[in-house]
């Protein structure tokens, strides 16, 4: 028995990359006269969008002063793609999966999961925090393009259960150049397993620049070699963003296959805390993409057409805050931690060396019991 049907070549045929990054405001929030392409997201939703962008700058923020605190041993900044990652978390349901990187922590606290839950395993923890299963949200992936194939298995899992739940799965551009992007697009695509790819492309992977990456036409282009469908977005653009990850969502639900979205965004602070980016990129380049921050542009946009005054935005601030300070007194609580949990639920039968490593810390445990 096969369940693999035939490619419908005229369904990804609709989701063709546009020549451009799709744009419905420009930099300055003022709507673009182009793009009928997608449906426009109601303002309703993009006061949600904004809101989500507004509490995830704060929460990284906050991330990116804990690690000066001493309270997170690394932190990867998102600050800039906070459209990327709202609309990514919103164009899901609940029973839909999502597939994050170390940086999509904006994405995870958008999909509900407490923030102090997020930062465990940044924090130091051996575990990612959170019930993945619960909340229909792997860990954080850190070797790169890993989760890609993950995504492709948890769909074509629930495709082939009957279940109508898709996988959204996340990347960088670096990632792109991995074999499992490429094995990931390709199995999603041949067995038509329903996952949206969104690769945010922020410009480098850490200090390589994209233009040492791919010379494509675009990363959405490499959709095409796969028969998937495939749609580049302005990524600092929160409207054109949801437009596109709604109807990429949509696409895959209604079982055409998987799409891969690039989103063009930049990361506007370094790689991590333990990176410095004044090393290989120019102030200049910085401020250029500073000028293209998706929050003002929301928020210009929103407050044209009288969808946030002046008492949501204190409101949201106050909010903020709040947020902030549980975080923080969240982080200044000690995490309980037993060194022994390294040894545990990997091997149902240990190795020899692993066997031998345990009795050292036991050793090591002991000994340090007796002198204090
Ligand atoms: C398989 C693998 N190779 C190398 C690394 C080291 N590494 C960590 S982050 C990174 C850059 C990734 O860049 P990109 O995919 O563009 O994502 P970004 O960090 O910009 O979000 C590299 C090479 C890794 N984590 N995993």
């Amino acid at each position: 028995m096969s369940t693999v049907t035939a490619p419908d070549t005229a369904s990804y045929r609709k989701f063709l990359p546009a020549d451009s990054p799709v744009q419905y405001l420009t930099p300055d929030g003022v709507p673009t006269a182009s793009e009928a392409r997608y449906a426009h997201p109601s303002d309703d939703r993009l006061v949600e969008m904004f809101r989500g962008m507004y509490l995830g700058r704060r929460f990284d923020l906050q991330a990116t002063a804990l690690t000066k605190q001493g309270r997170l041993a690394v932190y990867p900044s998102s600050h800039g793609q906070e459209a990327c990652q709202i609309s990514a978390a919103m164009s899901l349901r609940p029973r839909d999966w999502m597939f994050p990187t170390y940086r999509d922590s904006m994405a995870l606290a958008a999909r509900g999961i407490e923030p102090v839950e997020i930062l465990a395993m940044l924090a130091g923890d051996w575990h990612c925090g959170y019930d993945p299963t619960a909340h229909r949200t792997a860990p954080q992936s850190t070797p790169l393009a890993t989760q890609l194939l993950h995504a492709t298995g948890a769909a074509y899992g629930e495709h082939r259960r009957g279940s109508d739940a898709i996988a959204l799965a996340f990347c960088g551009d670096g990632a792109t150049s991995e074999g499992d992007f490429h094995e990931a697009l390709n199995f999603a695509a041949v067995f038509r397993a329903p996952v949206v790819f969104l690769v945010q492309n922020n410009g480098f992977a850490i200090s390589v620049p994209f233009s040492r990456q791919s010379v494509a036409p675009s990363l959405a282009h490499k959709g095409v070699g796969y028969g998937i469908g495939s749609e580049q977005v302005d990524g600092n653009d929160p409207v054109a963003m949801l437009a596109v990850m709604d109807a990429a969502a949509e696409f895959v639900r209604e079982g055409n296959g998987p799409v891969i979205v690039e989103a063009h965004t930049y990361r506007l602070e370094a790689h991590t805390n333990a990176d410095d980016a004044t090393r290989y990129r120019d102030d200049a380049e910085v401020q250029e993409w500073t000028a293209k921050d998706p929050l003002d542009r929301l928020e210009k946009y929103l407050r044209e057409v009288g969808a946030v005054d002046d008492a949501f935005l204190d409101a949201l601030h106050e909010e903020g805050e709040q947020r902030a300070a549980d975080l923080r007194a969240g982080m200044n609580v000690d995490r309980p931690s037993d060194p022994l949990d390294l040894f545990r639920y990997v091997f149902a039968n240990p190795t020899t060396q692993l066997r031998e490593q345990q009795a050292l810390v036991e050793a090591e445990l002991r000994a340090d019991a007796e002198e204090n």
